[in-house]
């Protein structure tokens, strides 16, 4: 039975990398760091199946440990401070988690299992004010934020330790990908959690910030079989990870208003607040590489995973059959 270690794995992604796992027969070991109370949130419905170690991206000892008495044959490093306004109001503690923390783990790969193939998760934020579009594994990285500067950090601290140490370690530099697990901060689930709210009257308004910024979103139960993917190649290689669509935050207003038969210009209303000091005016991926070596093609469209998003809050918040506060569907 093959055993992987997820950091972050209480996360969007790790909760979904650890259902894709287990369905292939994986021992998973998830790495959560101390809280006073749990966030098991997103894997209460697979804790009987996976075990759980106590590590933080903060602490070399404890990553050591982990990976040492483990002994994983895949490492997939997803556990980071991953919000970008956070980034700007908490730059050193983002570098700390997000860049330095992927040192940390490097080195206990390469001290303690150095046969372990290693997953490092970078983000399509390093491409910033984007220097061509669309953007691939070749486009210069030119990030806007703490949070981005940071991944651009383990993203090349990967590459050294692969070409340093010979280590099989890779980056997926994925493209926003969403689900109804989204952190509830983040404009889609922002979005979606805000016309529920309007839909069932417990509110009437929506603030939000630059309506027109452009991403290339994707669902991230189908961003996860390409993370494992990368590590089933012959040799290590990055990929950029994408739906090669790209559609404004208007766009996803629009298009979450209309599901439950709203006009976003009743509700939404623009707080200056949400705007960044620096921002990604337009994120689009250009994944032909992917596609064509790793045989990864996304699964859902815009319209499908907005619908998907939107029916599970509503779901989520219908007063007669809520589920217990907070918890998520998805
Ligand atoms: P997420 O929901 O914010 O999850 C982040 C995870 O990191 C959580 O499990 C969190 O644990 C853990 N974590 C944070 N600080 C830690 C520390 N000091 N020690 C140990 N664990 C720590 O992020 P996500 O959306 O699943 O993204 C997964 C990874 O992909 C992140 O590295 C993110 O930056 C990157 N990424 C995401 C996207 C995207 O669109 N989702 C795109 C490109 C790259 P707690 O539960 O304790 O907070
Ligand atoms: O913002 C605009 C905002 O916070 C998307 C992370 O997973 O993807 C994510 O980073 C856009 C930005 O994600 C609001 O200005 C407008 O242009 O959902 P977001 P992000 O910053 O793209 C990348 C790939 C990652 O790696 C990150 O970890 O939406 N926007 N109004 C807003 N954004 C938020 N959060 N809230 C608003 O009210």
């Amino acid at each position: 039975m093959p055993r992987a270690v997820i950091t972050g794995i209480t996360g969007q992604d790790g909760s979904y990398l650890a259902e894709f796992l287990l369905a292939k027969g994986y021992e998973v070991v998830g790495v959560v760091r101390r809280t006073s109370h749990h966030s098991y949130e997103r894997i209460e419905h697979l804790v009987p199946r996976v075990r759980i170690e106590a590590a933080d991206l903060l602490d070399q000892h404890s990553l050591t440990t982990v990976i040492r008495d483990v002994q994983p044959d895949e490492v997939y490093n997803l556990a980071a401070q991953s919000f970008v306004p956070t980034s700007f109001s908490q730059p050193v503690l983002t570098g700390e988690f997000t860049a330095l923390g992927v040192t940390r783990l490097l080195e206990a790969v390469r001290l303690a299992c150095p046969t372990a193939r290693f997953y490092q998760a970078s983000s399509s934020e390093m491409f910033g004010k984007v220097q061509e579009t669309p953007q691939s594994e070749g486009t210069p990285f030119y990030p806007r934020s703490p949070y981005g500067v940071a991944k651009l950090y383990g993203h090349w601290i990967t590459v050294n330790y692969r070409e340093s140490y010979n280590l099989f370690a890779v980056s997926g530099i994925l493209f926003n990908h969403e689900s109804p697990r989204r952190g509830i901060e983040f404009v889609t689930r922002k979005v979606t959690d805000g016309v529920a709210r309007i839909k069932h009257g417990l509110t009437t308004t929506l603030a939000l910030g630059n309506l027109e910024a452009r991403r290339d979103w994707g669902f991230a139960g189908d961003y996860v079989d390409a993370m494992w993917r990368m590590l089933q190649q012959p040799e290590p290689v990055d990929y950029v990870i994408g739906t090669g669509v790209t559609h404004s935050v208007g766009d996803l207003v629009r298009v979450a208003f209309e599901r439950v038969g709203l006009n976003w210009r009743d509700h939404v209303v623009i707080d200056e607040r949400y705007y960044r000091p620096a921002e990604v005016d337009l994120l689009l991926a250009d994944p032909s590489k992917a596609n064509r070596e790793l045989g990864w093609t996304p699964a859902t469209t815009f319209e499908q995973l907005v619908h998907m998003m939107v029916d599970a809050d509503v779901e989520r918040l219908n007063p007669k059959h809520a589920r217990p506060s907070g918890a998520l569907a998805g």
